[in-house]
């Protein structure tokens, strides 16, 4: 009989599967691992990371620019507990991530060994698939069963080796099932689309709210609203599936949103809502609204909104459905004034973009990106005002350019990790990482991955010696600043310690002269831009509303945030 070592068998299954690499951290408990990564270096990578959240939210991250499966290791112990945040941030953005954990030799377990962990109970939760390998022979098996439940239910699948088995010797055969992969969704039933164009006919004032659910499907979004006259709203994980220059547009809702998209949903008397999750519905949307929701998963069917027409099934089919099955409506009031709203925040935004004022303003900085960024670039936004910036400023062309942050879980240190995934993936393509000063110091380490695998990624780091999107909640619970601010760093210094070209940007003129040299960099870059601590626009909480604040408030809001010329939708309907 021919023969394989259990773990070369396990990397089989994997390439079978398309996986190219792997990121992680050896470890005595993990070494089998890696004794077959060097067998099969020459069909899938190894990446060697500097901290294993870095590794698994790198997995995360290119499962969700790619909807292939990303994997990551962690050794026995201490390398398997720093996975987690990558994990859950997989689990909570629904991305099908591996995970591979070390364990202690069979004949050790359950004798507190050396870094042995209960490693099924502490991956119990995060996990959709979560197993421990109980003879060599099993392990391929079991990986290909990990990866395929991983798919199925977009999440974690969790698999732990004993460190011997990897090494022993099993019969050499296909374990894989990869072949047989397939991905099928419902198919909208014809009544629930007549019910939903019915409702969208009665409506005055329809939004069109998308979220992740619609990637693929830009184009139908923009033929849907347009069809029935309606301003959309995305979700922050829609960014980009319809491009930023769409006049329908309003942006995204909440906290990371804007002025025209938070008040279309506030005076809303129905809302189209269409492969999202959007956790925020409940504060954001009219509770009297009424609500067609579309979803190929029927957990999510009624849980954000009392529904009226539930939809089962892909969006781009419903969206080409609802099309095909109603009249057009020609542009309304309604959706005029939506699109007012979103000009006279285009202008205002706009108006602070030649800034040259010292620290910077955030817009001038999002000027430049804009300027350099080509027409499939990547942005990886990490956790907190950062991410405002980059929902309000970056104009992404829904062709081929794509965001991606931490969602769901939103966790700080995504950027550098994201940034690292996306050039392995797209070696092509030109990959930027937008960072806050705290965030990226939590990962920033692993520039070093960067400079190692040569992977010239533009790294952003917006400083504002600050945690400032922690600041403005405590501004808001009224409480003391307390622990937000930041010891101030020479980020670039820092870069240029790794090996890596850093720039350090204090003034406009700094600022367009790096973009423009670091446009088409051949090795990583960190800018480190020292910003202003100012808080964002807040579009969650304006004060500009006479109905609901005094002049005196209004005036307040209106010079700390240097408002003008935006007048509320309600006035523009009038
Ligand atoms: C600091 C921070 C603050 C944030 N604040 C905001 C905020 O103010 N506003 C905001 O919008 N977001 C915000 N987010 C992101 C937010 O937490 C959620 O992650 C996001 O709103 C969810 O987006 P989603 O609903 O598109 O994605 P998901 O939660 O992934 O939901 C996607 C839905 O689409 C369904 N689906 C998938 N494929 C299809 C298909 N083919 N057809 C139909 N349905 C499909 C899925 O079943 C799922 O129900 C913030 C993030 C960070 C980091
Ligand atoms: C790992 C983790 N710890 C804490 C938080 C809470 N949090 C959200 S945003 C934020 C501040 C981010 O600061 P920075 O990266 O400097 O960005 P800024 O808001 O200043 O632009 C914090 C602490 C988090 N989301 N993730
Ligand atoms: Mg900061």
């Amino acid at each position: 009989m021919a023969t394989i070592k259990s773990g070369t068998a396990m990397l089989k299954v994997l390439q079978s599967w398309g996986v190219k690499h792997i990121y992680g951290i050896p470890g005595g408990s993990i070494n089998s691992v890696m004794n077959a990564l060097y067998d099969e270096q020459a069909a899938i990578k190894y990446i060697q990371v500097r901290h294993e959240e870095v590794g698994a939210l790198a997995a995360a991250a290119e499962a969700k620019l790619t909807g292939k499966i990303g994997v990551c290791f962690g050794s026995a112990g201490p390398g398997a507990t720093h996975l987690f945040n990558g994990l859950y941030d997989a689990q909570m953005d629904h991305a099908p991530v591996l995970a591979i954990i070390g364990q202690v030799a069979s004949g050790a377990m359950n004798t507190d060994a050396f870094q042995e962990l209960n490693e099924n109970p502490m991956f119990a939760d995060v996990s959709v698939y979560n197993r421990t390998v109980m003879t060599p022979a099993s392990l391929p098996k079991i990986i290909d069963e990990a990866v395929r439940i991983a798919y199925q239910k977009n999440g974690v699948a969790v698999v732990t080796v004993p460190v011997d088995y990897g090494y022993a010797d099993i019969a050499d055969e296909d374990y894989s099932s990869a072949r047989n992969y397939r991905v099928g969704h419902p198919c909208p039933d014809l009544s629930d689309i007549q019910n939903a164009v019915k409702l969208i006919a009665q409506a005055k004032k329809p939004v069109l709210y998308i979220g992740q659910g619609t990637k693929g499907a830009g184009i139908e979004v923009a033929k849907l609203a347009g069809h029935f006259a309606m301003p959309v709203v995305m979700s922050v994980l829609a960014k980009g599936i319809v491009p930023d220059d769409n006049p329908n547009l309003m942006g995204s809702a909440g906290r990371l949103s804007t002025k025209p998209a938070n008040e279309a949903l506030q005076l809303a008397d129905l809302i189209v809502f269409i492969g999202s999750d959007f956790p925020f519905a409940k504060a954001v949307f009219p509770k009297d609204a009424k609500f067609i929701q579309v979803d190929i998963d029927s957990s999510k069917l009624g849980k954000r909104h009392k529904t009226d027409v539930a939809i089962l099934g892909d969006a781009k089919k419903a969206m080409q459905m609802m099309v095909e099955n109603g009249k057009p409506i020609a542009p309304t009031p309604w959706l005029q004034a939506n699109r007012q709203n979103r000009q006279n925040w285009l202008k205002w935004v706009k108006g602070f973009e030649d800034s040259a004022a010292v620290p910077l303003r955030p817009e001038p900085v999002f000027k430049e990106i804009n300027k350099i960024a080509e027409s499939n670039a990547i942005f990886m936004t990490d956790v907190g005002n950062c991410t405002i910036f980059a929902a309000r400023f970056l104009n992404m062309n829904g062709r081929g350019q794509q965001f991606s942050t931490s969602g769901l879980f939103a966790t700080m240190g995504y950027g550098v990790p994201g940034g690292i995934a996306a050039k392995l993936t797209f070696p092509d393509r030109q990959v930027f990482t937008l960072n806050g000063d705290g965030a990226f110091a939590m990962v920033m380490q692993d520039i070093l991955t960067q400079v190692k695998y040569k992977l010239p990624v533009i790294n952003v780091v917006f400083s504002n010696a600050s945690l400032g999107f922690i600041d403005a909640e405590q501004e808001d619970t009224q409480q003391p600043k307390y622990g937000v601010d930041l010891l101030d760093m020479d980020f670039a210094k820092a870069a240029e310690a790794m090996g890596a070209k850093g720039y350090r940007v204090t003034t406009r003129e700094e600022l367009i002269k790096t973009f423009a040299e670091v446009k088409n960099t051949k090795a990583p870059v960190v800018i480190d831009i020292k910003i202003d601590n100012k808080r964002p626009f807040p579009a969650e909480k304006m004060e500009l509303d006479p109905e609901k604040v005094t002049a005196e408030n209004i005036e307040a809001f209106k010079k700390r945030y240097e408002v003008k010329d935006m007048p509320t939708l309600k006035e523009l309907l009038k």
